[in-house]
């Protein structure tokens, strides 16, 4: 293999000269450069104090602010004593898969001491994404806002100008190292140590020990309009969000416009995005804002979860010279942690605007069954499966991530790396959500992955299953958004569901929370050359491997075919 590496060094440089002439072609487009150093910093939460590996020394970390068509050119360097990958999530990529950073998929890590330079541009988004790291569960700390200025808002956006806005990043945190956590979850082969504690950008709030002093605030002005831009970065757990006394607008998910949606509430699962406004419109004061779990697993063993409220404050102006008095605030009202029709009924008002281009006719016709599985583990001896580790799957394959990228494979036409048969439907037709516990399956190990011709439609229902209970399983598609044409509960039945698919309006996303005990149904065409991960966005479902991948072919033409590699891709 690393014979291999030199040589495909050797390949590059020859093509270095092809790269530069590409860069100077996109001249009149702003270019913006991002710079991480990825380093441990000390940061103290909870009363323990704890090294974790940051960017820039910053736990979130950087906000990177673009306009939509800049150029973004980004230098990430690896100053720690582990691998790292950085993804820029939901950004399309287009023409520039070899930058989407997943791990073995498109890139071999940035190993310590070296440093990633490339570049990509910012296509047809605005609103709010983030970056995080995309190797093992490094995101838990590696994560940060990507803000996109609209370059021109279409006609049919209202127009309106919120006079400030505040980035909430909402995570988690762990008094041990997220590493352990990992192995620990790898070693006993099912669960792992949740979170101690919620997050509002880091901090977990008043409602912890030894953080009362640390709770943030966010500073609002009576009367005016605030964009709230949100962003759920944690591992494992969708997130319930609101504020005392102020309604939420929702009025874009994924960096995308939705039509603007009133709500007390909002739930994110990890990997979404949201963009809210709020008016401060209510008398002078602190209010708080919560962020609790949204945890619909029925698991035999019921999934615990943290379930202590993050917190921070909305302060009016006039209050901010006073201390806040904490045992005088109330919180916001949060739906239960298992509220499943409270969560439908919001992701289901949630609409894009008719004006969106959605494709009416599907070349692929595919269903994905999500589930648990077990495989033999002779370490593994917890009750009440010993013998057994947890395994996650689609259409009963279990992805196993491959020692070089699936993309330098596909690109350079190297065999044995992956295999093109991924099903595309289960092995058989079972009661997906019924109850028995027949249906829970062994799962097939391998690298599988379905190669798509380029300008296709694609239409993929994801079943969920009840493998060990029912649970949510946030998808999330690199590379292209989607439309969320549908989603239900029980067993989708083409036949019934198919009829009543929102084709006038609607989101067009790029993590889909498919609903616990449910099905949901998406739309994509397939327009971006490359190597595509989609993988279920809670950390330790993927880590068990709830991961595929879609190799879109090239079309005709320059601009519909994938470039190829930069110079400088981390080498194996
Ligand atoms: C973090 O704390 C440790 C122990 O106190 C110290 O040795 C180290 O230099 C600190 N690191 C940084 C980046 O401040
Ligand atoms: C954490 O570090 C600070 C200094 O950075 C120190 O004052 C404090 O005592 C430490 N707390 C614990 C629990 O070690
Ligand atoms: C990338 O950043 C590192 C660390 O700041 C620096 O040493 C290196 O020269 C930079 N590389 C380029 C090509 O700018
Ligand atoms: C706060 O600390 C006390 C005393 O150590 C403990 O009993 C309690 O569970 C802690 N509360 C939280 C929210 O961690
Ligand atoms: C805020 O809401 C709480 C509970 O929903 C209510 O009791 C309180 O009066 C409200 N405060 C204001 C200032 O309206
Ligand atoms: C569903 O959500 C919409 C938008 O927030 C709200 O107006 C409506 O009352 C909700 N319906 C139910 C049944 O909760
Ligand atoms: C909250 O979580 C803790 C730890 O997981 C658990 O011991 C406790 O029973 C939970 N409390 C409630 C009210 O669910
Ligand atoms: C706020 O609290 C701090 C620390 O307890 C105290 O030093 C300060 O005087 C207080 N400020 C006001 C305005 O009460
Ligand atoms: C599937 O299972 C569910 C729950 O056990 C049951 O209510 C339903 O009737 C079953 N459906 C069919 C078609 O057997
Ligand atoms: C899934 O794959 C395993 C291993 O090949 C096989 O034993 C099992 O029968 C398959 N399950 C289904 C539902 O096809
Ligand atoms: C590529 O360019 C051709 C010719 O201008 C155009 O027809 C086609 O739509 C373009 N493809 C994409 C993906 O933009
Ligand atoms: C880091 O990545 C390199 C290249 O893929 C790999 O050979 C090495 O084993 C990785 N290191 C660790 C600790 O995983
Ligand atoms: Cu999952």
């Amino acid at each position: 293999m690393r014979q291999y590496s030199r040589h495909f060094s050797a390949f590059i440089g020859q093509l270095l000269l092809i790269c530069l002439v590409l860069q100077f072609s996109t001249t009149n487009a702003t270019r913006r450069h991002v710079n991480f150093v990825i380093d441990y910093v000390n940061v103290s939460r909870l009363c323990h104090n704890k090294s974790l590996i940051a960017v820039n020394g910053k736990f979130p970390g950087p906000t990177v602010r673009v306009t939509e068509g800049d150029h973004i050119i980004f230098n990430v360097t690896n100053l720690v004593e582990h691998n790292v990958t950085i993804h820029w999530h939901g950004v399309l990529q287009v023409l520039t898969n070899w930058v989407d950073g997943p791990e073995y998929i498109t890139q071999c890590p940035i190993q310590p001491g070296r440093s990633f330079v490339s570049e990509f541009q910012i296509v047809e988004q605005r609103g709010t994404l983030f970056w995080h790291a995309h190797i093992q569960w490094l995101r838990a700390t590696v994560h940060g806002a990507i803000v996109i200025q609209p370059r021109h808002k279409p006609s049919y956006i209202p127009s309106i100008k919120p006079s400030h806005e505040h980035i909430i990043i909402l995570g988690e945190w762990w008094n041990a190292d997220v590493g352990d956590v990992l192995q620990d979850a790898l070693d006993i082969g099912r669960g792992y140590a949740i979170p101690d504690a919620l997050t509002i950008n880091g901090y977990p709030g008043a409602l912890y020990n030894c953080s009362q002093h640390l709770t943030q605030r966010f500073r609002v002005t009576k009367g005016e309009t605030y964009m709230l831009r949100l962003v759920n970065a944690a591992l494992n757990f969708p997130l319930y969000f609101a504020i005392a006394n102020h309604t939420l607008t929702v009025v874009e998910a994924d960096a995308e416009y939705t039509q603007p949606l009133e709500t007390d509430v909002v739930m994110l699962a990890p990997g979404q995005t949201n963009d809210i406004l709020i008016t401060a419109n209510q008398p002078e004061g602190n209010y708080y804002m919560a962020c609790s779990v949204f945890n619909p697993n029925s698991n035999i063993a019921n999934v615990p979860h943290p379930n202590i409220s993050a917190t921070a404050v909305l302060t009016y102006s006039s209050s901010l010279a006073s201390n806040i008095s904490f045992s005088q605030l109330q919180l916001p009202s949060l739906p239960a942690f298992d509220d499943i029709l409270y969560v439908a009924n919001f992701t289901q008002s949630l609409r894009g605007y008719y004006a969106m281009n959605i494709p009416q006719e599907v070349h692929y016709d595919l269903l994905y069954t999500l589930s648990y599985s077990f495989l033999p583990c002779p370490t593994c001896q917890l009750p009440p499966y010993p013998g057994q580790r947890i395994t996650t799957s689609i259409n009963n394959e279990t992805f196993v991530l491959p020692e070089i990228s699936l993309l330098e494979a596909y690109y350079n036409h190297i065999n044995g790396v992956y295999e093109t048969d991924f099903p595309e439907k289960p092995p058989y037709e079972f009661n997906y959500t019924g109850i028995e516990a027949s249906d829970i399956p062994t799962s097939n190990l391998g690298t599988k992955v379905t190669v798509l011709e380029f300008g296709k439609t694609v239409q993929i229902v994801f079943q969920n299953t009840h493998s060990l209970g029912y649970d949510l399983h946030p998808i999330h598609l690199h590379g292209q958004n989607f439309f969320l044409i549908g989603e239900g509960f029980g067993n989708y039945n083409a036949s019934l569901h198919a009829s009543s698919f929102n084709l006038r309006d609607p989101p067009f996303r790029n993590t889909v929370a498919v609903p616990s005990g449910g099905w949901a149904a998406i739309r994509f065409t397939t327009h971006n050359p490359g190597v595509w991960f989609m993988h279920c966005h809670f950390d330790l479902h993927s880590t068990w491997g709830m991961n595929t991948a879609f190799i879109v072919k090239n079309g005709q033409g320059k601009n519909e075919t994938l470039p190829p590699p930069p110079a400088n891709m981390p080498p194996c």
